[in-house]
Formats: structure tokens, C-alpha cells, sequence
């Protein structure tokens, strides 16, 4: 076992659901004229010759049904003789262009198993989640499914290179090889479109968002054409990341002003050309006025008028616009700073419904950085009239990168079900994407975890978070457990002695680096530039608001950023419900209270500890919950194979080591602001606050 196979392995099944599914699955019958319905039947013949032992030439394929067969069928042509045709088609009509129904059923009196789907991607999605099932150990005879994505675009951000590093990757290189392309297709980009498709991702912008210019030349037109040709069967668009200043930059144009004539006429001429040779192409992502990006604020024009422009030249093509809403502006002096993490809803908020159709608006989780814990974006549920993409970042850039077993399904169900309160209702984030507020519905986009390694993602449980940012971008109601079983029984075995434990590591994984890093609502204390372990004490960085001391404001009085009236006024930016719930410390949850308090260290609690004594013991809450999914993993040893084992207990081990890093340094840093004596029974650190100070690594991944 080398991971690449992902979650889909189709091990052969034990000898009497081997025989149940072989009776069951005698053959294919599929129409054979599309390449979307060929992708099906391929996945078909390769799911069902696994779990059956067999090899894929043995699954026959036919044009007719017969007793046993695997039936795909288009609403428009069910086979005739189809019993409960009336029931089909009902539940056929709320299936929408991409969902899918499966059942058992009999055509002519013989018993099959049909996938129906109004479309042919819907067949491609139906064959997915049945093979899922049966991997899952369910009987052939009781899988009836009928479902449907929540929302258009689920799409996958690769931060990669030109020349194939990629920014915040942890997994090797790019798998974009753009030196081969056009002419060398790397049989890995069907297995890539193959994962996605098995989830419903239905979109993959290939390039990082900081882009270049060169990435619209010609030459690499061509390269993603070639890319484009191979994901177009699962369903896959792909997109670009554009740099603003692109035709300022190849001297095609005198300035990159959105309202100057010339420069619209590029983009439009740019796009004809692209969908010439990428009909399907679906659009650009743009990091614009952010981080030293070029963008429509150097020729005084805003947001909108940038991303409008843009929309124009892509919307004779049905091309779409994902503008970013990262920004944050250096402050005019060092020691004013504003707050970042109102600066996104200062500059966005105000132009609600004023972005072309085709604009989408998206924004990242939080309003700082894809931190262990943020609270939601002020911006969702405040911007009624544009369509918002939430951004996760499936990436680990804060959470310890392939190095730290992470699950991130609990932080996409936060965030997903964080109830904005927008128009003084119910009004979840999930809410909000499917435009359950003016009916502008949104998407989901992460940013992708992916590399060339053979494992895809530099670590078996890395898998499970691109997993996981599939289902939830799919359904973003699901539940992360249910999430992390499914993964866990598809990637190890569906035996509850894996399963149960496997899941219990997961499940606990997330909130232990909240602890070790970042508890109570710390935030952004992690090491300059490559963000890996803990550095509380910068303060000397060229922008106050990179410096972690601008976010823990942790000195003799107390700690934590306050962002109520008194402070930034932040929490402001938030509906009336939630706002006023956050502006008060009592009423604040307490794993988000220092992202909006600044409290003294005797501050009480609710659980009767002073703040100081909470503090010190979610770090070793942290520490020990490490060691707890060490055990666990020890105690998986004779269920999963020796590989797979011993690369994750050396991660484990590693983890261990760091968590008490984190621990250790945070806390002799934290105690040297403070001047307080540990709690009684706390372990003082191992090093001194200048040793953890004096750590350096010169080299880290992901970071250009
Ligand atoms: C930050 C990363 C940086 C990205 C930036 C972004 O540190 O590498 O370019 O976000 O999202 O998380 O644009």
C-alpha cells in the first residue's frame, strides 16, 4: 500500500459478499458514445473486477441489460420494460443536472441495478457513490441512493508554480509537469480527475494565485488545453489564476486601468483565444491588491470595477470571475496598523450588488488566515446581493503542514454551520453560498493539498482532507464524523476495530493543534514566512500586522486582541444577534475569546480557572491529546499494513515532539509577558525562552 490509490482501492471483498455482489454485478449495460459514459463504465469494470478478484476485461460490457447487469441509463432513454418507471421519473425531476439515482429494480422481470442520472455526469457521480457503498461493505440488494450536489461550483485552488514548486505545498512538486505539457500527458492527470470525480469536485484552477503573466502566453494555453482535454470527461473545468498587470507586463497594452478601452480589448481578444482552444474554460481567479499584487486600486478604480471588466470579456463565453476578497493594506505607519481582520468587509462590503453576473466573491474562511480556529468572515451573510465561494485551505500552511495528523472536517462543519444571523434569522454559512439570502448562489473552493508524491499529499491522513473538502463542497450539511468514517473504512478497511479508532484520532486531531498552537482564540503566532511552529515573540517584521505580537497583545495586563467598541470595533461587522453576543466576554464562546478580548490573566473562566491557569492547560490539553492518538495508533498495528503504519507513527512521533515545542515556548514566552508563577503541577518548560527564540530553519517547504 503506497496511498496512491486514495480511496479508491476496490480490495476484493470477503468470500460472501464477493459472492452476493458477483450475482449482482454480471455485467454493464451502458450507452457507449460519450467519453463522460465511458469514464463511467471504465470506473465500473475497475471498481467491480477489484472487490470481485478479478481483472477488468472479465466484467463484461453490453448495449442490453440482462439478469444481474449495472444498468446506465439517461432520463431521456430508460430502457423499456423498467418496472417503477413513474417512481423513477419522480425522483428522477429533483435529481438537477448533476445528481443521481440508484436503486435495484427489473427490467423486463429481471432483476438489476440501475443508475439513472438526468445527465451524463450524474451517471459518472451515480457509479462513484454505488462503488463507494460496496467498498463499504454494503449488500448489493439494500443500496438505494438519491442525491444531488448543493452547490454549482466545487472547485480545487492549486497554488502551483510555472516552474512546478508550489506555494504552500507540502507534497513535492506540482503534478502539473508544464515543461512536458503539451505534448507528454502524465497518466497521473486521469487518476487526479478521477479522485475529484469520485467526490463531485467539478472544477480546478491550475496555477497559484500569484500568478504570472506568462501563464496566458500561447505556449501555456496549449499546456492547459492538454490538461483541460483529460478532466473534461469527469466533469472537470479547469481555470486560471490571471496576474492584473498581465497585458501592462507583455507590452501589449500602456496601462493595466480597467476602464481604459485598450485594456478591456485585450482581455476580450485573451479570452476568445482561449475558449478557441478550451471551449469549456472555466474562467479566472484573481488575487488583486493583495500582498503586493497588481490590481485596479494602483489606477484608483476598486474592486468591482477590476473584476467587471474582466466579467465582460469572459461572459460571451459563460466564463465566470472568482475575486479574491484577501486583502489587507500596509499600514500608512507601523504602529497604526488598523485591524486586518476588518479590512476585507471595509473594502468589499460597500460594493455589494455592484459586481457584474458572473462575478463571484470569495473569501477565505476567516478574516485573517486560515488559523487552526477563526470565527466565520464578517462577509458572509453581509453581502446579500453577490454570489460568495467560500475559501478553505486545505493545505496545512498553520497546522504543522504533512507533518501533524490534522483533520480538517470539524473546522469546515464550523465554519459551514457558523450562523451569520444575517436579516436577524437563521442564516448558517451553508445558507449563504446556496443564496438562500437574494438567491445568488455561490461555491466552494480549496485550496489543494496535492503534489507529486506518491502518495498525492505527503501523508496518508493528508488524504482524508482533500476527501473530506470533496463531500463537504458537495454537501456542505454533512457531518464531519460520518465524514471521517466513510474515509477511514474506503482508505484502511470498513472494520469497526480500524474504523472506530481511525475516526476517534480524526475527530480529536483538530481541536489538540488549536490547543498546542493557538487556544482560547490566539491566532497567527506561527514562524516567519514558512508559518511552522511557534514564534509569540516577533516583533520586528516590516508590517506591525505580521508581527504576532500585533495579534496576542499579551503583556503585564493580560492578553488577546480586543476587537469590541473599546478596541478595533470589529465585532461590529457582524449581524446585530452576533455581534452583541460577541462583544460581551461572557458571552463570547471561550474558544474564541482572545480573537475579540483583551483580558487580565486573573480573569475567571467558565470553567473557574483564572485565564492564566486555562491557558496553561489547553496547551497541555493539547500535548496529551497527542499522545492519546499515539496510543491509538499503536494499538492499530496489526490492522493496517506495515507501509502506511510506520509512516504515520513516525509523523505521530514527530507531532508529539512539536506539540510540546509549542507548548514549551509558548509558555515560558507567555509567562515571561505576564510575570506569573506556573500553575501548580505545571511542567515548566524544557528550554529556556531564549533557546526556543534562537531556532532557525533555513529551509522550509512551500514558502518561495
Ligand atoms: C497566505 C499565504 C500566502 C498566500 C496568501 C493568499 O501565506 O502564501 O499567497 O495567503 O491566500 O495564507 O493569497
Amino acid at each position: 500500500e503506497d496511498g496512491y490509490d486514495l480511496w479508491l482501492r476496490y480490495r476484493p471483498l470477503p468470500a460472501a459478499p464477493r459472492a452476493a455482489l458477483a450475482a449482482a454485478a454480471t455485467g454493464i449495460a451502458a450507452p457507449s458514445d460519450t467519453p463522460t459514459v465511458r469514464a463511467a463504465v471504465a470506473e465500473l469494470q475497475r471498481g467491480l473486477a477489484g472487490l470481485l478478484g478479478r481483472t477488468p476485461d472479465t466484467i463484461a460490457v453490453a448495449a442490453r441489460p440482462r439478469t444481474g447487469a449495472v444498468v446506465l441509463a439517461r432520463a431521456a432513454r430508460l430502457p423499456t420494460g423498467l418496472a417503477d418507471v413513474d417512481a423513477l421519473r419522480a425522483a428522477l425531476a429533483t435529481a438537477g443536472a448533476e445528481g443521481y439515482v440508484v436503486r435495484r429494480t427489473r427490467i423486463n422481470g429481471a432483476p438489476v441495478t440501475l443508475v439513472a442520472a438526468n445527465t451524463d455526469i450524474g451517471l459518472l457521480y451515480g457509479g462513484f457513490a454505488w462503488l463507494r457503498q460496496l467498498q463499504l461493505g454494503a449488500a448489493p440488494e439494500g443500496i438505494a441512493l438519491l442525491d444531488k450536489p448543493a452547490l454549482p461550483l466545487r472547485v480545487l485552488d492549486h497554488w502551483d508554480n510555472l516552474d512546478r514548486t508550489v506555494e504552500r505545498g507540502y507534497a513535492g512538486e506540482s503534478i502539473w509537469n508544464w515543461w512536458e505539457l503539451p505534448h507528454i500527458v502524465d497518466p497521473r492527470y486521469t487518476d487526479y480527475a478521477r479522485a475529484n470525480a469520485s467526490l463531485g469536485i467539478n472544477g480546478a484552477v491550475l496555477n497559484n494565485v500569484n500568478a504570472k503573466a506568462e501563464v496566458l502566453s500561447p505556449a501555456f494555453l496549449a499546456k492547459t488545453a492538454a490538461i483541460a482535454d483529460v478532466l473534461r470527461p469527469y466533469g472537470i473545468r479547469v481555470y486560471l489564476s490571471v496576474r492584473w498587470s498581465t497585458p501592462l507586463e507583455l507590452k501589449e497594452t500602456k496601462t493595466a486601468d480597467p476602464l481604459d478601452p485598450a485594456v478591456a480589448a485585450w482581455w476580450a481578444r485573451k479570452a476568445d483565444e482561449i475558449y478557441r482552444t478550451i471551449p469549456d474554460f472555466g474562467g479566472f481567479l484573481v488575487k488583486a491588491n493583495s500582498e503586493g499584487q497588481p490590481g485596479p486600486q494602483d489606477y484608483g478604480r476598486n474592486h468591482a470595477d477590476g473584476a467587471n471588466m474582466l466579467a465582460r470579456a469572459l461572459a460571451p463565453h459563460r466564463g465566470i470571475v472568482m475575486w479574491r476578497a484577501f486583502v489587507y493594506s500596509p499600514p500608512a505607519h507601523p504602529a497604526q496598523a488598523s485591524d486586518r481582520a476588518a479590512q476585507a468587509y471595509d473594502q468589499f462590503q460597500p460594493l455589494d450588488g455592484k459586481f457584474a453576473d458572473n462575478v463571484l466573491v470569495q473569501v477565505k474562511n476567516g478574516a485573517i488566515d486560515f488559523q487552526p480556529r477563526e470565527p466565520a468572515h464578517p462577509l458572509f451573510g453581509a453581502m446579500p446581493h453577490t454570489p460568495l465561494m467560500m475559501e478553505f485551505q486545505v493545505t496545512k500552511e498553520y497546522l504543522g503542514f504533512a507533518t501533524h495528523l490534522v483533520y480538517l472536517g470539524p473546522l469546515f462543519q464550523e465554519t459551514l454551520r457558523f450562523d451569520t444571523r444575517a436579516g436577524g434569522q437563521p442564516m448558517p454559512v451553508a445558507r449563504v453560498l446556496e443564496g438562500a439570502q437574494q438567491g445568488r448562489v455561490g461555491g466552494i473552493a480549496g485550496v489543494a493539498n496535492i503534489g507529486a508524491s506518491r502518495n498525492w499529499t505527503g501523508s496518508t491522513f493528508d488524504q482524508a482532507n482533500w476527501y473530506a473538502f470533496g463531500r463537504f463542497a458537495w454537501n456542505p450539511d454533512l457531518d464531519s464524523r460520518a465524514v471521517a468514517r466513510e474515509w477511514a473504512g474506503l482508505t484502511f478497511a470498513p472494520d469497526p476495530r480500524v474504523v472506530d479508532p481511525v475516526v476517534d484520532m480524526m475527530m480529536r486531531s483538530r481541536e489538540a493543534a488549536v490547543d498546542y498552537m493557538t487556544p482560547l482564540g490566539l491566532h497567527h503566532m506561527m514562524g516567519t514566512g514558512h508559518h511552522y511552529g511557534p514564534a509569540p515573540w516577533v516583533d520586528d517584521l516590516g508590517r506591525a500586522d505580521w508581527n504576532p505580537v500585533y495579534y496576542h497583545r499579551a503583556g503585564k495586563d493580560g492578553i488577546g486582541f480586543d476587537r469590541t467598541a473599546t478596541g478595533s470595533n470589529a465585532v461590529a461587522q457582524y449581524a446585530p444577534d452576533v455581534a452583541r453576543r460577541l462583544a460581551d466576554p461572557a458571552t463570547t464562546p471561550p474558544e474564541l475569546l482572545l480573537w475579540f478580548h483583551h483580558l487580565p490573566w486573573d480573569y475567571r473562566m467558565p470553567s473557574g480557572r483564572t485565564l492564566w491557569d486555562e491557558l496553561v492547560a489547553h496547551y497541555d490539553h493539547g500535548v496529551a491529546e497527542v499522545d492519546a492518538m499515539q496510543a491509538e495508533w499503536q494499538r492499530l498495528r496489526p490492522y493496517v499494513d506495515a507501509r502506511r503504519y510506520a509512516d504515520v507513527a513516525q509523523r505521530l512521533a514527530q507531532q508529539r515532539r512539536e506539540a510540546q515545542w509549542w507548548r514549551d515556548a509558548c509558555i515560558a514566552y507567555f509567562q515571561h509577558r505576564s510575570g506569573l508563577p506556573l500553575p501548580a503541577g505545571a511542567r515548566p518548560p524544557a528550554q529556556s525562552l531564549e533557546y526556543y527564540r534562537a531556532l532557525a530553519f533555513p529551509f522550509a517547504p512551500g514558502h518561495g
